[in-house]
């Protein structure tokens, strides 16, 4: 462990986005979908053809969780059977009804995280202190994001198929390249603005292994290193969405840091990371028409500071 650098020896002379967007700034690159990107995802309809990637809350099988997280639990308040005890309000004319809820981490199931959600050396997205997150973040939380909505074109970049995988492996890793050489195998290219949704099937890898994935926990994902963040500068990628819990692989095998793309991508460059999708249905469409991109957007939820928020994000091709 002493081998491992801090993030900031690790990250320092990589690209920032702070004051790009002003001093006030809290939904960074998600700035790069303007109007024109809205227009311009809406160009790739073609079928009319609906996605919703969102994983059931309340799922039996359970949820996929960062490590320290619970999965949501849902519990019924009131229903038929709370008349039978008079447990229920009683209501002129006979009016009964069903009531819920979910006592939920926000950050437990499909969702979107704010840019305030990780940080080092006391400094959150856009230079903030890092003291502002105590006790609900003042700046940078979700629900500027969730004020603005995130709409633009998105593309598919099914990464499991493109190996020729069922899914990745634990602690499987890839980089901007692989990015860009499983679009030109799909087809395309990826353009500035882009939204990238990436397909590693990982709800197949966390099934299968059960608990047992917890054990040495690392999923697969992006791996860190300058070029990469760099490749996301140029391109001025506005949000990355994948199917895994943290987007990135848990431990760079390199550094031996923990989640340094949240560090440099989130933290630095104002990207936006949504988790924990469900993309099977759209991969398997993609992979018939052979059409991977799409109009995407997503709607998280309005939850005054909070540092993430569940999203049934939306593609539609
Ligand atoms: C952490 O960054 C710790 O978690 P998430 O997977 O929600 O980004």
């Amino acid at each position: 462990m002493t081998d491992v650098p801090s993030m900031a020896d690790l990250l320092r002379g990589t690209p920032s986005n702070w004051g790009r967007w002003g001093d006030d700034d809290e939904v960074g690159a998600l700035n790069f979908l303007t109007p024109a990107e809205v227009i311009r995802g809406a160009a790739e309809i073609r079928s009319g053809t609906v996605f919703t990637l969102q994983r059931l809350i309340g799922d039996p099988k359970g949820d996929p969780v960062w490590p320290g997280r619970k999965p949501a639990v849902k519990t019924m308040i009131l229903d038929e059977s709370s008349w039978d005890t008079n447990k229920a309000p009683a209501f002129p004319g006979g009016l009964h009804y069903a009531d819920d809820k979910i006592d939920a981490f926000l950050q437990g199931s499909t969702q979107y995280d704010a840019l305030g959600h990780v940080w080092y050396d006391g400094q959150i997205w856009n230079g903030y202190d890092a003291r502002s997150t105590v006790g609900g973040l003042d700046k940078a939380s979700v629900q500027p994001i969730a004020e603005r909505g995130v709409v633009g074109r998105g593309v598919l970049l099914d990464l499991a198929r493109f190996r020729g995988k069922d899914n990745l492996d634990k602690a499987e890793t890839f980089t901007h390249e692989d990015l860009e050489a499983c679009a030109h195998k799909q087809g395309h290219t990826i353009e500035p603005h882009d939204i990238l949704v990436v397909r590693t099937n990982f709800l197949k890898l966390f099934f299968e292994q059960g608990p047992a994935f917890y054990d040495g926990f690392c999923e697969p994902g992006l791996t860190y290193s300058p070029e990469l963040v760099e490749w996301f500068q140029q391109k001025e990628i506005p949000n990355l969405v994948t199917d895994t819990i943290a987007n990135e692989v848990t431990i760079d095998p390199v550094s031996g840091t923990a989640l340094p793309l949240h560090c440099s991508l989130m933290r630095n460059l104002g990207v936006t990371l949504t988790e924990i999708c469900d993309l099977e249905a759209l991969a398997a469409s993609c992979a018939e028409d052979r059409q991977y991109t799409f109009l995407y957007v997503a709607a998280p939820l309005k939850v005054a500071k909070a540092s993430g928020s569940p999203v049934n994000p939306v593609a539609i091709k």
